[in-house]
């Protein structure tokens, strides 16, 4: 079996499909992996969907900021923008169906026997793996339940916030979703911050660090998606940044987990 873990599909479905054949992906065989944003800005949302869903128990993903919203705009929590191009999602009569679906991925997904986790923005530079895990269910727990739309009300919020584990309530899950979907940078003491988009080296200017930096999870590896800018170099031996810009025309990068190898196909020409 082989595992490949990619980067930020958004909806590019053609790219995917070079990507996998380059690589000779066996749905029966192997694994694909997805570190999130699987749909919003890119061309063909159900369709990306579709393909997904159909690859069953040998895909697995987590959830990324793009996909989140795009609940927040299934579920009128949120009104749709022409930039989401979700609209086939938002017209379609399954709507509710992927609804469901989007609400059951997890955030972070994690396999403790090759020492190898994935989510879409970061973990936080204080936590191990096992409580980002344990953090991530209790997003995934709410998710899940009756009360989800509530969560996607509430979840929207750029204060930068420091991590104490006696936040409660829908603030502790705000916080874990933009640790997990949206954080880029922290500030000098740790704290999340939300809206800096500058390249790293003007950020430390602003007294701003990747929130990897200062990460020591080894022996475990973290793959991570959402900044594309950083065009899959993050200089960390634990982490492995795989947003290479498909969605802006650039590239679409998997990781092959057994050759310890990264593959490439050009991004979404549009
Ligand atoms: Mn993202």
């Amino acid at each position: 079996m082989a595992r490949y873990i990619v980067g930020d599909i958004h909806g590019c479905l053609q790219p995917l499909q070079a990507l996998l054949q380059r690589v000779d992906f066996d749905p029966k065989a192997d694994e694909l992996w997805a570190v999130g944003d699987l749909i919003g800005r890119g061309p063909q949302a159900q369709a990306t969907l579709e393909f997904l869903a159909e690859l069953g128990s040998s895909f697995r993903c987590v959830l990324g900021n793009h996909d989140l919203h795009a609940l927040a705009v299934f579920t009128e929590v949120k009104r749709i923008n022409a930039k989401d191009n979700t609209a086939d999602i938002v017209h379609s009569r399954d709507r509710d169906f992927w609804v469901d679906w989007l609400r059951k991925q997890p955030l972070l997904v994690a396999d403790g026997s090759q020492a190898i986790a994935m989510v879409h923005a970061g973990i936080h530079p204080d936590w191990r793996i096992d409580d980002a895990a344990a953090y991530a269910s209790e997003v995934e727990l709410y998710l899940r339940s009756r009360q989800f739309v509530t969560l996607l009300e509430h979840m929207y919020g750029n204060e930068t916030q420091q991590w104490h584990d006696d936040l409660s309530g829908i603030d502790r899950l705000r916080f874990f979703i933009n640790v997990f979907t949206r954080m880029r940078y922290l500030t000098a003491d740790y704290g999340v911050e939300l809206t800096c988009k500058a390249p790293p080296a003007q950020a430390l200017d602003m007294g701003l660090r990747p929130w990897f930096e200062q990460l020591k999870i080894a022996p475990w590896q973290l793959a991570f998606g959402h900044w594309a800018s950083l065009e899959g170099k993050a200089n960390h031996d634990s982490v492995l940044a795989l947003d290479t810009g498909c969605v802006w025309g650039e590239q679409l990068t998997l990781w092959d987990c057994e050759r310890k190898t990264r593959v490439s196909v050009p991004g979404w020409q549009r």
